[in-house]
């Protein structure tokens, strides 16, 4: 994801990791797949498998983002510190809560990070490197989220809004499907997408599936997490299982 992102672009396409086991990124990372996602909010991801997994993930040359457990600075930080290319912030909710996330994920003067280089391994960024690689993606995923989404995209700092479409749906009390079945110019889904565009960043989703990968890339979506890592293991052993027979 950057920035820059055009609307008319291919979909960056990345696989959302919740196993939280560090050996299983190696494939991933090497399947070519754009970036991935170690979720640490709701996956099984602990601080030493955070840490393994992103060290695993970079040295196979992936893209690998963190999702956080919530929006607190010490664990912005500490995904940061451990190696992630960037994090997913989950429930931004207003333009404060995306600013606090900004802030937590830059080194002054841009932000207020601590500094601490001990959990990375090989040469650590310096504090000007790091604040221009960093990406902060923030989760819009509530009825408060949506209705901010203007001014939550236009936060200064951020590269991306993320949908997460299950917490959405629950909020606004539908379903995933409906949501991507609604046609209006103004539904939610298109919404969220032209408030990213027009801030000038990258609307992205969490999809699970390819199906649901094309109807969000459809909506103009461009950074989207295509499927899971127990899902690939779950289709590589049913389909080698079946040429077994
Ligand atoms: C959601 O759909 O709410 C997510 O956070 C995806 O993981
Ligand atoms: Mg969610």
């Amino acid at each position: 994801m950057t920035a820059t992102t055009p609307a008319d672009s291919e979909p960056a396409w990345g696989v959302w990791a919740t196993l939280g086991e560090p050996g299983l990124l190696d494939p991933l990372a090497r399947a070519s797949f754009d970036w991935l996602c170690l979720d640490a909010q709701h996956g099984r991801f602990d601080d030493r498998a955070l840490r393994e997994g992103l060290d695993v993930s970079t040295a196979a040359g992936a893209t690998a983002w963190v999702r956080v457990r919530s929006n607190d600075a010490g664990l912005i930080g500490r995904a940061l510190d451990s190696g992630a290319r960037g994090v997913i912030v989950p429930l931004v909710d207003t333009p404060a809560d995306a600013a606090d996330a900004v802030r937590s994920a830059f080194y002054p003067p841009r932000g207020s990070r601590s500094f601490g280089p001990y959990l990375g391994t090989g040469a650590q960024p310096t504090p000007t490197e790091a604040n221009d690689s960093t990406g902060v993606a923030v989760m819009i995923e509530t009825a408060a989220g949506l209705a901010a989404a203007s001014t939550i995209a236009a936060t200064p700092g951020i590269e991306g809004v993320f949908v997460g479409p299950v917490d959405l749906a629950l909020s606004l009390g539908t379903t995933v499907d409906d949501l991507l079945a609604d046609e209006s110019p103004d539904s939610a889904l298109r919404r969220i997408a032209r408030a990213a565009v027009e801030a000038g960043v990258t609307p992205g989703a969490f999809a699970g599936s390819p199906g649901t990968a094309h109807a969000f890339a459809a909506l103009g979506y461009r950074f989207i997490a295509a499927t899971t890592d127990s899902a690939v293991l779950a289709a590589g052993a049913a389909g080698l299982r079946a040429q077994l027979t």
